[in-house]
């Protein structure tokens, strides 16, 4: 018999790619902040992948990074962070810890060292909480780096660090004084 248990992971990615980039590519909107309606999500997803309330459902809770949240009542749903589009997931602002970290590409390290680190196509830079968190990020893009980000300093100096539901760290930019690689 053909395998029918749909691919919770690839079914994940796509609704990564609706809840914080392309909401118009199953022709839905996001609201000002970053919920979509969850049949209207349903309804899109069926189009392309099998896809009901209860499957969802596990996809939200067994995600590794915890990236979804559904509303109070359970009718919206939105990513946690992420984000590409311009939407206020109402992210409280947090006292950092004195040290954060990102991973990145070495190939990257050259500009990022001048230019400090940028949010690129998203809202916010990413920050983690340990060394082995930004190690598997930066692993992503390629051979990784791990840049300390003197936090602590930055929050005296007034910058502002939210705190993801998923428990990473974001803000808008990191100018390159606050920034340490670490040795390989
Ligand atoms: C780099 C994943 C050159 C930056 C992860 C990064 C994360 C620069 C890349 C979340 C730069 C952007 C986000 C500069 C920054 N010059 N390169 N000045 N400033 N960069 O994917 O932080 O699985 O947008 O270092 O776990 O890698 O999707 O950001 O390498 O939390 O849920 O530009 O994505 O989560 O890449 O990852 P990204 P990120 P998910």
């Amino acid at each position: 018999m053909r395998e029918t248990t749909p691919d919770l992971t690839r079914i994940s990615k796509y609704i990564s790619l609706i809840l914080r980039h392309k909401p118009e590519v199953i022709g839905i909107q996001l609201d000002a902040h970053g919920w979509a309606d969850v049949n209207a999500l349903l309804a899109g997803i069926s189009r392309k992948y099998p896809i009901n309330r209860d499957i969802l459902e596990e996809i939200v809770r067994s995600d590794e990074k915890q990236r979804y949240s559904f509303s109070e009542e359970g009718t919206k749903i939105r990513a946690n962070q992420g984000h590409s589009i311009q939407v206020d997931v109402e992210l409280p602002v947090t006292e950092p810890p004195e040290t954060l970290y990102h991973g990145t590409a070495q190939r990257f390290a050259a500009s990022i060292e001048v230019q400090g680190l940028l949010p690129q196509s998203r809202l916010y830079v990413h920050l983690s909480p340990d060394p082995e968190t930004a190690e598997k990020v930066g692993q992503r893009h390629g051979k990784p780096v791990i840049y300390l980000v003197d936090a602590g300093q930055m929050h005296r100096d007034g910058y502002c660090f939210y705190l993801s539901a998923n428990g990473v760290w974001l803000t808008k930019v990191v100018p390159a004084t606050y920034l340490k690689r670490l040795k390989e």
